[in-house]
C-alpha cells in the first residue's frame, strides 16, 4: 500500500485546482473550507485499492515579485518539506524561467516532481524544450507533461506520484472522511502551541496523537498523547507542578475551541516512546517523518 501527502505548488493560474479535478473528480473528499494551517492545506484525498494520496496546496503568495521575500520563502519551503512529495506545477504558455527562479531558490529537500501544464495547443519542440530545461535543474527529480484541462497524461502523470511515494497504511478512513481531518487539524493545533510553549529540541521530538474525539451535545471531548522520546523530555513538557502541561493544555483547548466553533473539555497525557520516530507509521499522520 502506499500513502503519502502531495503537495501541489506553482504559480496563480498554472492549474493547480483544474489538475486536482482532473486527479479526484467526483471523489474529491472537500475537507471543511476553515481547515487551513501553516503546514497543510488539504483540498482531497484519493483513496484507492493499493493507494491513499492526500493533495494539499501550499498557502502563500507566489508571484515572482515577491521572490527575494525571504520570510515568505521559508513559509512555503516548510510547507511544501512536509509533504512526502512536491509537484511543482508550470504553465507551458508562461515564462518557466520564472517559475524556475522560485523553485530553486526555495533549495527543496522534499523529491519534487516537476509538471508541465497545458501541453494542449503546444508544439513538441516547446515541450521537448521544457523538459530538457527542467531535467537540467538539481531540484527536480521527474517532469512530467500534462493537461490538465483534457485529462492527457494525468494517469500517467499519478503512476510517477505513486512510485515516489512511501509504503504505509492510509491516514484517513475512507469512511470517515469528514472526522479524521478534523482530529488530525487538532492534533496540529495542539503541536502549534507546543511550538510557541517550548523551546529547544522539544518541539522537534515531540508528537501529538489525538486519540480521543467524541461530539458531545454541550461540548466537544477530547484526549490527546503528547509524545516525547526521554524522561528528561517528559519533564519538561509537564513543568514543575504540571505547570507547563496545563498552560499548554489552556492555551490548545483555546485554539480548538475558536477552529471548531464549540466548547472543548480538552485531557493532555504525556507519554515517553523512545523510539516513536521509527515503529509508527501513523505519526507521519501528524506530519512527522
Ligand atoms: P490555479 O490558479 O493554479 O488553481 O489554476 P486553475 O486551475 O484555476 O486554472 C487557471 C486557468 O487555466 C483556468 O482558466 C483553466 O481552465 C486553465 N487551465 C488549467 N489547466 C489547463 C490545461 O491543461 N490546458 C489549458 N488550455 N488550460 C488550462
Ligand atoms: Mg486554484
Ligand atoms: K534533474
Amino acid at each position: 500500500m502506499k500513502a503519502g501527502f502531495v503537495n501541489i505548488f506553482g504559480k496563480p493560474n498554472a492549474g493547480k485546482s483544474t489538475l486536482l479535478n482532473a486527479f479526484i473528480g467526483e471523489k474529491l473528499a472537500i475537507v471543511s473550507p476553515k481547515v487551513q494551517t501553516t503546514r497543510h492545506r488539504i483540498k482531497g484525498i484519493l483513496t484507492e485499492p493499493g493507494y491513499q494520496i492526500i493533495f494539499s496546496d501550499t498557502p502563500g503568495i507566489i508571484e515572482p515579485k515577491y521572490r527575494l521575500h525571504e520570510k515568505m520563502m521559508q513559509a512555503v519551503k516548510s510547507a511544501l518539506e512536509d509533504a512526502d512529495l512536491a509537484l511543482l506545477l508550470v504553465d507551458l504558455h508562461d515564462d518557466w524561467t520564472e517559475s524556475d527562479a522560485i523553485f530553486s531558490a526555495l533549495r527543496l529537500k522534499v523529491p519534487a516532481l516537476l509538471v508541465l501544464n497545458k501541453m494542449d495547443g503546444i508544439t513538441s519542440e516547446k515541450l521537448e524544450e521544457a523538459r530538457n530545461y527542467f531535467l537540467g535543474k538539481s531540484y527536480v527529480r521527474e517532469v512530467a507533461t500534462v493537461s490538465a484541462l483534457t485529462h492527457t497524461g494525468v494517469s500517467e502523470l499519478l503512476q510517477k506520484i505513486l512510485e515516489m511515494l512511501p509504503d504505509g497504511e492510509p491516514f484517513f478512513d475512507e469512511d470517515n472522511l469528514t472526522d479524521m481531518p478534523t482530529r488530525f487539524f487538532v492534533g496540529e493545533l495542539i503541536r502549534e502551541q507546543v511550538y510557541q510553549l517550548y523551546q529547544d529540541e522539544i518541539p522537534y521530538h515531540t508528537a501529538v496523537l489525538v486519540q480521543e474525539f467524541k461530539e458531545k451535545t454541550t461540548l466537544v471531548k477530547i484526549m490527546a498523547d503528547v509524545i516525547v522520546q526521554r524522561d528528561t523530555q517528559k519533564g519538561i513538557v509537564l513543568g514543575e507542578k504540571g505547570r507547563m502541561i496545563r498552560e499548554l493544555g489552556t492555551r490548545s483547548r483555546q485554539e480548538i475551541e475558536k477552529f471548531l466553533g464549540r466548547k472543548v473539555f480538552l485531557e493532555l497525557f504525556v507519554k515517553v516512546r523512545p523510539k516513536w520516530r521509527d515503529n509508527d507509521l501513523h505519526l507521519r499522520e501528524y506530519g512527522y517523518k
